[in-house]
């Protein structure tokens, strides 16, 4: 990795590289060959979890290790490498479950706060996508106030958190074969923070120790992310900032402006975001802005945030994952906002090296050598200005050293949540997912990959997310995408109906027909809860299958680095998904666990993992395991569609 072509394939960002080098700047890329991984820990063969260790068990390389080998390979204690490496994973699984989770009950308590009026800065936007929750919820509705309709939404899933029994509520939004395989299996999740709890205790020292059944509990505690934390708080986030719809936008570090007050907002949850896109566009805080010498204010979006405020504003982004310390390099950025997830506390160090202030704003997630100013759910709006002016204040700071590469941005359209997707391909009066399982019925479109995850310093920036998906939307596989990875292809040019000149014949007559990108924005981290719904569509409209593990889908992580990315692939594979993820797998240190997952799973969920981290291997494995689908499903010799013509009719009768 030390050439710089092999840091990223994005030109903005090796011009970023490049100035940071020139600046003395020290930023990821630079860490990155400094520290190697530790090859123990990455096929997680440490075990860290008492005080007798860490202990080290590594598979040895290059050769068969004989069966009394394998006996000695244990911990102190005795914990077996299986053991040890499911208990890993698991502690993984449950801190990305944990992540999502308290995003989601964020997400409620200020749905609450709006739907008691406590606030005044926010109204419940989507009035159809509440009524429409309470109706699945068993709420009355009546001639009842949307606010005292929403008060009982936001009770009723904030007791999701905490449930001791039962099941968590939206479980009977999936097909009901899926439902049946996690009653059989006993992985339903009972209350989204006890499988959190349950994962940390069976894995503490001296608990659980067949990994098997630590395994079902890596089940248990992602359903409960998928299922319950992410799903939460993306229908919460629809119903009060709107759900969203095709929006046109920009992305990449020339989204910034040489001119104007450039503030990025980067993190996950979209309050903050919502309140700076309000106070950005005030009359007085531009005037403000003009009266320190910028001719206006710039707001970027940054990481998953970015995605909210894309898909309900078209607010532009600025760059994901592996961008966040080159968007301060350019030198124009006067204040980084960040307040939970993938924030890189390296940020403080490189914005040292400009003017930029980094401002944490959540209890939760303070950063040393940050400035620290509280964002207040209540007062979002006043909160937002002190965070703006404080970034206007910091413009007149700027050095010398400005660069901005502004030819580098991409036009994109985002905005493909589960319900425009239903609009766009049924039409107001008749929405339904009928012409997309038609065609893929019918061979136009091969199948549906859902592409999704972070970057990783350890594979170049973007290449692999960029290089996948054009192979699939070349094969005729339609791609939908969240998180860094729906940037990359974003910033790829892939985002656009002119793209779909990029696919096969098939995939590019229904993009033509229907006016839509071959690879489909559906939003940010949590939002692969929308994946989920969108497949369950897909098997309530018919024709393919009964269950989310009969559709001719795959997901993907290419670049993945997050544990949040390891409890989505976990839910996923649990709701029947074939699930593969590239850069490094983390149980590799032992057989019996990886061949579980890579295999085991698949008699028991219908979906499994796999590893593959070459983008073409990738594209083949997705594409391989889609035509088995399709032949089991009859669909492998799918022809188009003869329409009858009168004489034809004729001949018939
Ligand atoms: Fe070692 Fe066992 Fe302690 Fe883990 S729990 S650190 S394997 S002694
Ligand atoms: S922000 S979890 S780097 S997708 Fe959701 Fe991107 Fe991965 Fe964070």
């Amino acid at each position: 990795m030390a050439e710089k072509e092999a840091k990223s394939i994005d030109k903005a960002n090796l011009e970023m590289i490049d100035k940071a080098a020139k600046d003395g700047c020290n930023i990821v890329f630079d860490r990155a060959e400094a520290m190697k991984p530790c090859p123990i820990g990455q096929e997680g063969s440490c075990c860290s979890v008492c005080a007798m260790g860490p202990c080290r068990v590594p598979l040895p390389k290059g050769k068969e290790e004989t069966p009394e080998e394998k006996k000695k390979r244990r911990g102190v204690c005795g914990a077996t490498s299986e053991t040890i490496a499911a208990r890993n994973f698991l502690r993984k699984i449950a801190a990305g479950s944990a992540a999502h989770s308290d995003h989601g009950r964020r997400v409620v308590e200020a749905f609450l706060a709006i739907a008691k009026g406590e606030t005044k800065d926010f109204v419940l936007k989507d009035e159809q996508k509440l009524l429409q929750l309470a109706l699945d919820l068993g709420i009355e509705i009546g001639d009842r106030s949307n606010n005292e309709i929403a008060v009982e939404v936001g009770e009723i899933l904030m007791a999701e958190f905490g449930k001791q029994e039962g099941e968590l509520l939206f479980l009977k939004r999936a097909p009901l074969k899926r439902q049946e395989i996690w009653h059989k299996l006993g992985v339903a999740p009972r209350g989204i923070d006890r499988e959190v709890v349950e994962a940390m205790h069976r894995t503490h020292m001296g608990v659980d120790q067949d990994y098997n059944n630590l395994l079902l509990q890596g089940s248990r505690c992602a359903l409960a992310d998928g299922w319950g934390g992410s799903m939460i708080a993306t229908d919460l986030q629809d119903i009060m900032f709107g759900t969203p719809a095709p929006v046109a936008s920009q992305i990449n570090l020339g989204v910034l402006k040489e001119d104007e007050v450039n503030i990025i907002i980067h993190g996950h949850e979209p309050h903050l975001a919502e309140a700076l896109a309000v106070v950005c566009q005030e009359p007085e805080m531009i005037k403000y802005a003009k009266s320190k010498g910028a001719n206006g204010i710039n707001l970027a979006g940054m990481c998953c945030t970015a995605n909210e405020i894309l898909m309900r504003h078209g607010v532009p982004i600025a760059g994901n994952y592996l961008q966040q310390e080159t968007a301060i390099v350019t030198g124009a950025v006067e204040a980084m906002v960040v307040d939970v997830q993938c924030i890189m506390q390296g940020i403080v160090e490189a914005a040292t090296c400009y003017h930029t202030k980094i401002i944490t704003t959540d209890p939760r997630a303070k950063i040393q050598g940050a400035t620290h100013l509280e964002f207040d759910d209540i007062h979002a709006l006043d909160s937002a200005r002190k965070m703006l002016k404080m970034a206007i204040d910091n413009f007149p700071n700027r050095k010398k050293n400005v660069y901005i590469p502004k030819e580098q941005k991409a036009d994109m359209i985002a905005g493909f949540s589960h319900e425009t997707i239903n609009y766009l391909l049924g039409g107001l009066y008749r929405a339904s997912y009928r012409p997309l399982n038609d065609n893929i019925i019918n061979g136009r479109i091969r199948g549906l990959a859902g592409v999704v995850g972070c970057n990783n310093a350890r594979v170049t920036h973007d290449e692999v997310h960029v290089t996948l998906c054009k192979e699939l939307i070349k094969n005729d596989v339609l791609v939908l995408q969240t998180g860094c990875s729906a940037m990359a292809t974003a910033k790829a040019g892939l985002m656009v109906p002119e793209a779909a000149k990029y696919c096969g014949d098939g995939l590019r007559s229904v993009c033509e027909t229907v006016g839509i990108p071959p690879v489909l924005h559906m939003g940010s981290c949590v939002d692969n809860s929308r994946i989920l719904i969108a497949a369950t569509a897909v098997v309530k409209d018919g024709g393919l299958g009964d269950d989310i593990s009969d559709l001719p889908a795959a997901g993907v992580a290419p670049e993945w680095m997050s544990e949040k990315a390891l409890s989505i692939g976990q839910y996923f594979v649990s709701s029947g998904v074939y699930t593969i993820f590239g850069v490094n797998w983390p149980t590799l240190g032992n057989k019996e666990v990886t061949d579980f997952l890579f295999k085991g799973m698949e008699g028991l969920y219908g979906g499994m993992w796999d590893f593959e981290p070459d983008p073409y291997k990738q594209a083949k494995l997705v594409i391989d395991h889609i035509d088995k689908k399709r032949k089991a499903l009859g669909l492998d010799k799918a022809r188009e569609r003869v329409l009858y013509d009168m004489s034809m009719r004729q001949q018939l009768d």
